[in-house]
């Protein structure tokens, strides 16, 4: 450990106002939204300092705090190369659990113009297959009769009533969450939360209130104790909270912010390179079926077969081959992309993305809340090409994949820690179901994640690549399919 390296501060320059919460700091908005938004300020000016909220943990907040909320984001070159910058526009990070109070009065702070949300997909407490606020969620449960919530959902309608309620505009919700039309789902979540609180604030969000959709990409592994080291070796500072990321990133986002703030609704982001547009659709298509989709299906596949990370896993050239084909037989067809786009073009892109050897992006931390990432990534591909009456054996394997993986054990015997908040409903359909057909019956009757309809169609191709995959392996059932 480098203790003698002195621990990184805050440079002389004044920090900006606050014009933003962000719900759920963790490393991908550190090195991601927090950048665009530094670029802005400086390009543009304004007052969008950013406030954190940790929803769940005191870790970041006490990373954070000691080094005046200052940190490194660490770009990793292909060649091994890297690019240190330090961010300073993160002013403050509350601990919701610690004083929720704190919290809800910084949101209701007309000052506040957005509120940012990564929360990841299961933090907005809906039902991935029909999208809707699930009631029966805990979290929901407590902030239906709790002035102080829990949930994000219950902390955007708790800041949105104190709003209404103090005549001050509404902010706008600014979800950065890998969720299909993110902009809606989270609208909607917020007013079947407001309605069931008070149905005149559900109707004044909804009049009221803006949920830009957005697009958000930029591969970031989490940090691990040895990154930590390793900077303050390099970087002659300790940092105790940098984050790691690929040089890509792209951010598209729907132009529609509360218009009671006219220009300083948001801040320069077109400035700082972000795409403003009327419609995410395209991108969001293009993004979480190219991206997410293979990057789940790799992951399950790949762990399986032993691979610890994506680089690894397309350095084999039986995975290599499996993606290539994902994307021009199963993906690609699938969706109408961006105008202007070469989407073969992205598509290669994507895969040297994914060879650089430098981002150790586990295919373990892809895997987590795969019952949450399903629908939009690969159900939803499914769908379209079923639809149209193509076979998608690529993707069929995949979801197999996510079934055997979320067994728990891998095909050395070895128990796979299974992150998942259905975890538990899973593992013991699985240990019930008493054979791998039944198995299969038994995942695709959850209608948390599949629709009946969904269930009837993939019922067969899901089990014969269930088997098929239980008898060959991972590997050899992907080799067998390119
Ligand atoms: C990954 C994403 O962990 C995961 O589920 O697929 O975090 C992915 O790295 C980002 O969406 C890339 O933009």
């Amino acid at each position: 450990m480098h203790a003698e390296a002195p621990r990184l501060t805050r440079s002389q320059a004044g920090r900006r106002k606050p014009g933003i919460v962000h719900l759920g700091l963790g490393a991908f908005f550190r090195a991601f939204g927090a950048i665009y938004i530094e670029d802005a300020v400086e390009m543009a000016g304004g007052d969008w300092g950013i406030v954190g909220v940790s929803l769940q943990s005191p870790g970041t907040r006490d990373r954070l705090a000691p080094q005046n909320f200052v940190y490194t984001v660490v770009t990793q070159e292909p060649d091994g190369g890297e690019t240190l910058r330090t961010v300073e526009i993160v002013d403050d990070v509350l601990v919701a659990p610690e004083d929720p109070e704190a919290v809800l009065a910084r949101m209701a702070d007309p000052a506040i113009r957005i509120v940012t949300l990564t929360v990841t997909e299961k933090g907005y407490c809906h039902d991935p297959a029909t999208g809707r606020l699930n009631f029966a969620h805990p979290d929901i449960v407590h902030d239906l009769d709790n002035m102080l919530p829990r949930s994000a959902p219950g902390f955007l309608v708790r800041a949105l009533q104190r709003r209404r309620d103090a005549g001050d505009p509404p902010f706008t919700v600014l979800t950065c969450d890998n969720l299909p039309e993110n902009g809606r789902l989270v609208r909607q979540a917020v007013l079947d939360l407001a309605a069931r609180i008070d149905p005149g604030l559900a109707e004044w969000i909804g009049a009221q209130g803006r949920f830009p959709a957005t697009m958000v990409d930029r591969i970031t592994p989490a940090t691990k104790p040895e990154d930590i080291e390793r900077l303050a070796e390099t970087a002659g500072y300790r940092d105790e909270a940098p984050v790691l990321c690929e040089p890509f990133r792209q951010w598209v986002v729907e132009d529609d912010f509360v218009p009671a703030y006219g220009a300083d609704a948001r801040p320069d982001l077109a400035a700082a390179g972000a795409q403003l547009v009327t419609d995410v659709t395209p991108y969001e298509n293009m993004k979480l079926r190219m991206l997410n989709g293979t990057h789940s299906s790799l992951a399950y596949l790949g762990y399986l077969a032993g691979h610890e990370t994506i680089a690894e896993t397309v350095a084999d050239p039986v995975f290599a081959s499996y993606v290539k084909a994902l994307w021009r037989d199963e993906i690609i067809p699938s969706f109408a992309p961006p105008e202007a786009v070469d989407i073969h073009a992205y598509a290669d892109a994507l895969f040297e993305r994914y060879s650089n050897p430098s981002i150790r992006h586990r295919t373990w931390q892809i895997a987590m809340d795969g019952s949450q990432k399903l629908p939009q990534r690969i159900l939803g591909t499914i769908a379209d090409n079923l639809e149209a009456g193509r076979a998608c054996p690529g993707l069929m394997l995949a979801v197999a994949g996510w079934m055997r993986y979320v067994g728990g054990i891998d095909e050395t015997g070895t128990p796979i820690e299974v992150k998942d908040p259905l975890a538990k409903q899973m593992r013991a359909r699985l240990e019930t179901a008493g054979s791998p057909d039944a198995a299969v019956a038994s995942l695709l009757a959850m209608r948390e994640i599949f629709s009946a309809e969904q269930a009837d169609r993939l019922a067969d191709p899901v089990t014969r690549a269930y088997a098929i995959l239980s008898k060959r392996g991972a590997r050899k059932s992907v080799e067998d399919l390119t």
